[in-house]
């Protein structure tokens, strides 16, 4: 690849991609509204707000992949889910489409099904049931992708992300976690397979525990690598177990059920 531009690149996986991906690609075009620092070697850096049609337009130009992980990660008032994550994805897809239709990864996330039960096993064919407006707008996304990939062959991986963080941090990260080596061999494959298409793939290591059934991540070749079983007396020994009635017990989406819709 010539020039990977990573969106959300300084974010928490913006970081660890523009740390571990630079492999991939000549150039690595990095883009935030937050500060990014100098650039490095083969690096660009450019600040641009994803609601600003114009802006994006610019940012996509001569690009040939897209780490789309910028916008709006958890549960916040609906402007601005609103700009990051809905205009902002349209804007997206409107300037792929434009400048020759570069792959996109695109980060879902598991809130996109959150209200599914955690004593359920889905599969990526099961219904959307979005726990917040968070989740609803990872299900805009996943619709946008499937209707630029149907009206025009646009590419795109659309992963329901679980918890990709250094460790998990609760009990239900404990079904919901991928390891930052798993993300990163994770974006690999979707950028080194011949042909993608547009599927939906859970973000998840191969834990023993957890709830979605991984069948489509053979389509791209991924083989998750790490377990989060060997944090679980970590985990345990850290909290007691929470009620079993409440939300982080019951549901897939954990503590994303309960909260309200922020008005500001
Ligand atoms: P993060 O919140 O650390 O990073 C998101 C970045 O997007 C931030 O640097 C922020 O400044 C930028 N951003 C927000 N609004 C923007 C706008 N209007 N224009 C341009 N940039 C904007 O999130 P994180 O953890 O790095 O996640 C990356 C992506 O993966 C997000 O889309 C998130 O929804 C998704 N995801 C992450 C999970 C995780 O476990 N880290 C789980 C599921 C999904
Ligand atoms: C997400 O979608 C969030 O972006 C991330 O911060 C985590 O909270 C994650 O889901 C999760 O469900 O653990």
């Amino acid at each position: 690849m010539k020039r990977l531009l990573i969106t959300g690149a300084a974010g928490n996986l913006g970081q660890l991609a523009r740390a571990r991906l630079g492999h991939l690609t000549d150039v690595l075009r990095l883009s935030d509204i937050a500060d990014l620092g100098p650039a490095g070697p083969n690096e660009e850096i450019v600040t641009c707000d994803l609601g600003d049609e114009a802006a994006v337009h610019e940012l996509v130009r001569d690009c040939d992949g897209i780490l789309h992980l910028g916008g709006v990660s958890v549960e916040r008032p609906w402007d601005q889910i609103q700009r990051g994550n809905i205009t902002g994805v349209y804007n997206l897809y409107e300037a792929a489409r434009a400048h020759g239709m570069p792959r996109i990864f695109f980060a879902s996330s598991n809130h996109a099904i959150g209200y599914y039960r955690q004593d359920e096993v889905i599969d990526t064919t099961a219904p959307q049931k979005p726990d917040g407006l968070y989740g609803v707008s990872k299900c805009f996304g996943e619709a946008m992708a499937s209707l630029y990939h149907s009206k025009f062959g646009q590419e795109t991986a659309l992963i329901r992300i679980g918890s990709c963080f250094e460790k998990p941090r609760d009990r239900r990260m404990l079904a919901t976690w991928m390891s930052p080596d798993d993300f990163v061999s994770l974006v690999e494959c979707v950028f080194r397979v011949p042909m993608l298409g547009c599927p939906i793939i859970w973000g998840v290591s191969d834990n023993d525990e957890g709830w979605w059934n991984q069948e489509t991540a053979k389509l791209i070749g991924w083989r998750p690598k790490d377990n989060s079983e060997v944090y679980r007396q970590e985990i345990e020994a850290a909290a007691p177990c929470p009620p079993k009635h409440a939300p982080e017990s019951v549901y897939q989406g954990g503590k994303f059920t309960s909260e309200p819709i922020y008005k500001d």
